[in-house]
């Protein structure tokens, strides 16, 4: 059994290229808060290492996408990798998506107590104290989309506490086929924990969710390996929370009932809020002419608009700011997949790609040739099969509003 003991701190995703996003549109007064977020939020990702005192840093991906990612994040990190060698913290950075080492520009030399590790093979790296291996850490960056299978992986012959870092999707099987004491995974925005025995696996996640789906807590993880024995705990670095609320509205419900919802519920949220400045989006479960009305951008846009107050100057702190307006797609009742109507044939359809994950629609294919259809393609492209369930949910509630020959006008019952 292994005596060393060593803590440290691991990070990943911190995906300076990015500001916040993932809504039809952003209120003026966000925009300086959109921008920062990730700034903020990986400082203090850093401040932690600092205040934990920790051993080393280990960063597991796209930290920065290196061609998109502007002077101003560059300059950033840097800065923060200056404070660590004040605080003789080393970091240890394998590369994930957006950050392969082979493109970070040859005339902007990384400091010395940086380590990358290659793209090629795996490398390890030795943690010393006082000429002893307190603990080798092991990686290898990925080349963008090529999958790391972590055939090469080798730590048999390691000393000291084992850690792997590596950047992808990864199952217990293939990580427990190692001798490692810590998986240090990035590539997932939310944490999770692939296992947690004597040894443990885990994605830290990233510092701050980007996008309403990101929700819930973002920060980094501080680790100890005593003993032969992993232990983590998650600090949060988050700059803001994003939150999603459920809001039940009955069939005959208007537009001002659902107003009233929202802001009754948003006191309730603001009466609670711990977790800093917080922006919600509203899935919405109603059907009727309410839901067809918010089944327009922007009509949710004018609802939004007209609940939040004129303001110009910055959120508060604790504040809880309605962003977004999502109507939750109906359940479709089991008798209209069989009809043999058009809208039968529909549904049938849909029903098909949702039951087959495989299956590839591919949007692109659609548009007409323009000067931005490379962000539209981007735009397009589901990176999730979450995002695709819904996508297709929505798509067939489209189909049920268009095609059941029940549609009323979508201005009729706007008030
Ligand atoms: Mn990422």
């Amino acid at each position: 059994m292994s005596t060393h003991s060593v803590r440290f701190l691991h990070a990943s995703d911190l995906h300076l290229e990015l500001t916040l996003g993932g809504l039809t549109s952003v209120p003026a007064w966000l925009r300086d808060d959109f921008i920062d977020a990730p700034f903020k939020a990986a400082e203090n990702v850093f401040n932690t290492a600092i205040n934990e005192n920790v051993d080393f840093v280990i960063l597991a991906g796209d930290v920065l996408d290196i061609e998109t990612a502007g002077p101003r994040a560059i300059d950033f990190l840097l800065s923060q990798f200056d404070r660590m060698r004040e605080h003789k913290v080393k970091v240890y950075w394998c590369g994930g998506v957006v950050d392969d080492p082979d493109l970070w520009p040859v005339e902007i030399a990384l400091p010395k107590h940086v380590h990358v590790f290659p793209t090629n093979a795996p490398k390890a790296f030795e943690f010393k104290r006082r000429d002893r291996v307190m603990a080798t850490i092991l990686g290898q960056s990925r080349r963008g989309a090529d999958e790391n299978r972590l055939t090469a992986y080798s730590m048999a012959a390691a000393s000291g506490a084992k850690i792997a870092v590596a950047h992808g999707n990864f199952d217990k099987h293939t990580l427990q086929k190692h001798p490692v004491d810590y998986w240090a995974l990035g590539g997932e925005h939310n944490s999770a924990t692939v296992y947690q025995e004597q040894s443990a696996a885990r994605y830290c996640g990233s510092p701050q969710g980007f996008s309403p789906d990101e929700t819930g807590q973002h920060g980094c993880s501080i680790v100890a390996i005593e003993h032969g024995r992993a232990s983590a705990r998650d600090v949060t670095t988050q700059a803001i929370n994003w939150h999603r609320e459920p809001l039940q509205l009955a069939a005959d419900s208007t537009r001002k009932d659902l107003e009233q919802s929202i802001l009754n519920q948003s006191q309730h949220l603001q009466a609670n809020n711990r977790s800093g400045l917080t922006l919600v989006t509203w899935d919405v479960s109603c059907s009727g002419p309410l839901a067809n009305d918010l089944r327009n951008d922007r009509m949710c846009e004018t609802i939004l608009a007209s609940i939040s107050q004129k303001r110009d100057g910055r959120p508060n702190d604790n504040e809880v700011v309605s962003v977004a307006i999502e109507l939750e797609p109906q359940l479709i009742a089991d008798g209209k997949f069989e009809e043999e109507t058009i809208l039968g044939d529909f549904l049938r359809t849909v029903r098909e790609y949702e039951q087959d994950p495989n299956r590839i629609f591919d949007l692109a294919e659609y548009l007409p040739e323009t000067t931005v259809r490379h962000e539209v393609v981007s735009a397009l492209s589901m990176s999730s099969p979450t995002e695709r369930t819904k996508m297709l949910r929505r798509v067939a509630a489209l189909g049920m509003e268009l095609l059941s020959g029940e549609t009323e006008s979508l201005q009729h019952h706007t008030q």
